[in-house]
């Protein structure tokens, strides 16, 4: 078996992550904006006799970096090892993805071209002279549909035929005076560093150009002054710096090659894409539709998901409680290791999964969102309103997919191309609302607001976001000073996305949540389980080790509404995981209840009784979504007059304190993952700390504020 490493690069957006997901079944992330990728993945792949290994990289448009992910590219190009570049390009914007190609191509490096959305460009009525293309690059260039696996077959081969025949593209003509520096830089590298093997005209160019924190890397240096000297003559003659020369000379070859190989259709109609932008992106109607979508989107996950959370509520808190409760007392196993099992372990990851249904649908919501090209357009519409808190629209996008994983968002924010403003994202993103606090969230919803969900769920978002950008101005004036440069990010035309597309990748965030819950989430609730029976068999929960902790901070909360030693205790235990915060809660007041011991067990009633629950559940989800598309409002039944937990928030809570707590548990410290990816990110325990210690106080403040206004409302 040979192995073929394979360097995927491209433009932003032009299909990299998708095209390899088709070549190799992977399941690398992919999504309709620039910046999906934002560092190294891989993905291997048998065929034949060969190994192919395909290394997705963050897309960029040139091999001179200004952002994190770009500087991922372009060191992989340089420094690694690997036999074969798989350039993905956008074929309906061939022009400027040529651009990149004559970059690659100085990287003397065998190369296949994948032409990919040639599905879209047939569309538009863009006709590709392929074979002339070929025929004028020397490599091998594929047209491909990567949503359709088309072209996949053809990809594999070429990949291994250039590999075999070691094909290297043809070299470019730069004209005349670039040729003669090129030979001076080459004369010059022999005489400083004689052993050195074939310099690439890559390297050349990086040279010339002076890129110091990659030539440092690569360990080949001259001295500035003798090369400032070469350069004197084309800074005197055409007047501009060197590296805008150079763009100069690439674009031209790059429009001339797309010029003698693609054809346009002589006239041009309205595409869809700028149909619906023209009233998308509308100055007035833009930021409406934006929250019309978000409220939407809500409503809908809420009415698909409610009904089947009291489903496995009741199948795991009730029924299999039951059965496993019985089956381990008949298999003679001791009263505190079943306490251990059941209380501990059972209904605290059980309650947290009983949740899956809310954070799958919000999941799929932003997934479908990310899919169709609308996150690019919701950062467009923000970067108005961004300006004015020191940040720009593309600062949205990770804020916005903080809505999924905190911790996502951190990684995203390798695209921004400032320090300052990269940072500050940073320290904001834990007020975006992340997928672990919705179990907080529907489960007070239900116990308090149960015909207004998605407006509750709305304000609670847009709270965070607000609070984000108000905390972005100050920061922005006093610590993170800088100004954002403009906003330049593709608007990519919408694209429907495949129902398995879409599977997949909610599917993909939402198992990080279901894997959480099987790990961290069950070993903290161990934690919790030993901290609420210490010192042994207390008589009270309240008199454990966790009811004396929570009555000693107590009173921290009070002012906010909720200062009893359950809430307390629940909200610390949630500082490594938010969804932490419901199981203490279940623990804590779900303990007490008790079944019947008397109750003859019968697994067949039981199933019955399930079954025919679950059916009655599905139809709610239908009564529900009809009302919602009819924009009734629901008269079905309210949350059903509590049992176990919720009744004991309802006699715990007022609506105006569990509006607090709701507040509280959005903006205090997310989760120690994401504590742990900004250690690494930002490359400072001090900043984490700072982070912790700002959140805690701003959560505190928006909660005290929100309590006393809820107070006098609700
Ligand atoms: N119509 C069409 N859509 C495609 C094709 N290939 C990819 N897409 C869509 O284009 C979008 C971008 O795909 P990705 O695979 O995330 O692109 P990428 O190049 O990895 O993007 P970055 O990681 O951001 O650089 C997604 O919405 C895909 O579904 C294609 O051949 N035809
Ligand atoms: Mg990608």
């Amino acid at each position: 078996m040979k192995e073929i490493k394979i360097a995927v690069v491209g433009n932003p957006n032009t299909g990299k992550s998708s095209l390899i997901n088709a070549i190799a079944k992977a399941n690398l992330q992919v999504g309709n904006w620039p910046g999906v990728t934002v560092e190294k993945k891989q993905a291997k792949l048998s065929y034949k006799n060969y190994i192919l290994h395909f290394i997705d990289l963050p897309g960029t448009y040139s091999l001179t970096p200004y952002t994190v992910d770009e500087t991922i590219t372009r060191d992989f190009l340089f420094l690694e090892d690997y036999d074969v570049i798989l350039c993905v390009v956008d074929t309906t914007n061939l022009e400027r993805n040529l651009y990149f190609v004559v970059q690659l191509i100085e990287l003397e490096k065998p190369m296949v071209i994948a032409l990919n959305m040639f599905d879209e460009a047939k569309k538009l009525g863009y006709k590709v002279d392929i074979k002339f293309l070929q025929d004028i690059l020397k490599v091998k260039a594929i047209p491909t549909v990567a949503v359709k696996e088309q072209g996949v077959e053809e990809i594999k081969e070429a990949l291994i035929e250039v590999f075999e025949k070691a094909i290297v593209p043809t070299k470019l003509p730069y004209g005349e005076e670039l040729e003669d520096l090129i030979k001076t830089i080459l004369y010059r590298i022999k005489a400083v560093k004689p052993d050195l093997e074939r310099v690439s005209l890559a390297v050349v160019f990086k040279l010339l150009e002076g890129e110091e924190d990659l030539l440092k890397k690569l360990g080949i240096e001259l001295d500035r002054r003798e090369i400032e000297n070469i350069l004197k003559h084309i800074k005197t003659v055409h007047e501009v710096e060197f590296s805008d020369y150079l763009l100069d000379v690439r674009y031209g070859l790059a429009t001339g090659i797309a010029k003698m190989v693609l054809q346009r259709p002589e006239i041009r109609r309205e595409t869809f894409t700028e149909k619906i932008d023209k009233i998308v992106l509308n100055r007035i109607l833009g930021i409406p539709l934006f929250l019309l979508v978000m409220w939407l989107s809500f409503k809908v996950a809420f009415d698909v998901a409610n009904p089947y959370i009291d489903f496995l509520d009741k199948a795991i808190n009730e029924v299999f409680r039951k059965w496993i409760e019985a089956g381990l007392s008949s298999a003679g196993i001791t009263d505190w290791l079943i306490s251990l099992m059941v209380d501990g372990i059972w209904v605290g990851v059980g309650t947290v999964l009983s949740f899956i249904p809310i954070i799958g649908m919000i999941m799929f919501m932003i997934t479908f969102l990310e899919a169709t090209g609308y996150m690019a357009r919701a950062a467009f519409l923000m970067d108005r309103i961004m300006r004015y808190f020191g940040l720009q629209g593309k600062a949205f996008i990770p804020l916005l997919m903080g809505f999924g994983c905190n911790v996502s968002s951190v990684y995203a924010c390798r695209t921004l191309e400032q320090e300052h403003e990269r940072k500050l994202t940073m320290f904001i993103v834990p007020f975006m609302s992340c997928g672990a606090r919705l179990p907080v969230y529907a489960l007070f919803v239900a116990a308090f607001f149960a015909t207004h969900s998605a407006e509750v769920l709305l304000f609670l978002y847009l709270l965070g976001i607000a609070v984000a950008l108000s905390l972005a101005v100050i920061l922005h004036k006093t610590y993170f000073k800088g100004i954002s440069g403009p906003f330049i990010m593709e608007l990519p035309p919408y694209r429907i996305p495949t129902f398995k597309n879409l599977a997949i990748h909610t599917w993909l965030k939402l198992k990080h949540f279901v894997i959480k819950a099987g790990t961290w989430v069950l070993a903290f609730n161990i934690l919790v389980w030993m901290a609420l029976n210490l010192p042994w068999k207390p008589e009270k929960p309240e008199d454990s080790i966790l009811g004396k902790t929570g009555h000693l901070i107590a009173p921290i909360f009070k002012p906010l509404g909720f200062g009893d030693w359950a809430s307390s205790a629940s909200l610390l235990a949630g500082f490594p995981a938010k969804e932490v915060v419901v199981s203490t809660m279940a623990q804590i007041y779900g303990g007490d209840v008790e079944d019947n011991p008397q109750e003859e067990l019968s697994f067949k009633e039981d199933l019955k009784e399930l079954i025919l629950f679950f059916a009655e559940k599905t139809k709610e989800v239908g009564v529900n979504l009809i009302s919602t598309f009819r924009i009734v409002t629901l008269t079905a039944e309210v949350s059903e007059e509590g049992t176990g937990i919720l009744s004991e928030l309802q006699n715990r809570f007022t609506p105006a304190s569990a509006l607090s707590f709701m507040v509280f548990v959005l903006l205090y410290f997310p989760c120690m993952v994401y504590a742990a990816t900004v250690r690494i990110e930002a490359g400072s325990f001090k900043f984490v700390c700072q982070i912790i210690l700002v959140t805690f106080i701003v959560a505190w403040i928006v909660s005290f504020v929100v309590y006393h206004l809820a107070r006098l409302i609700l």
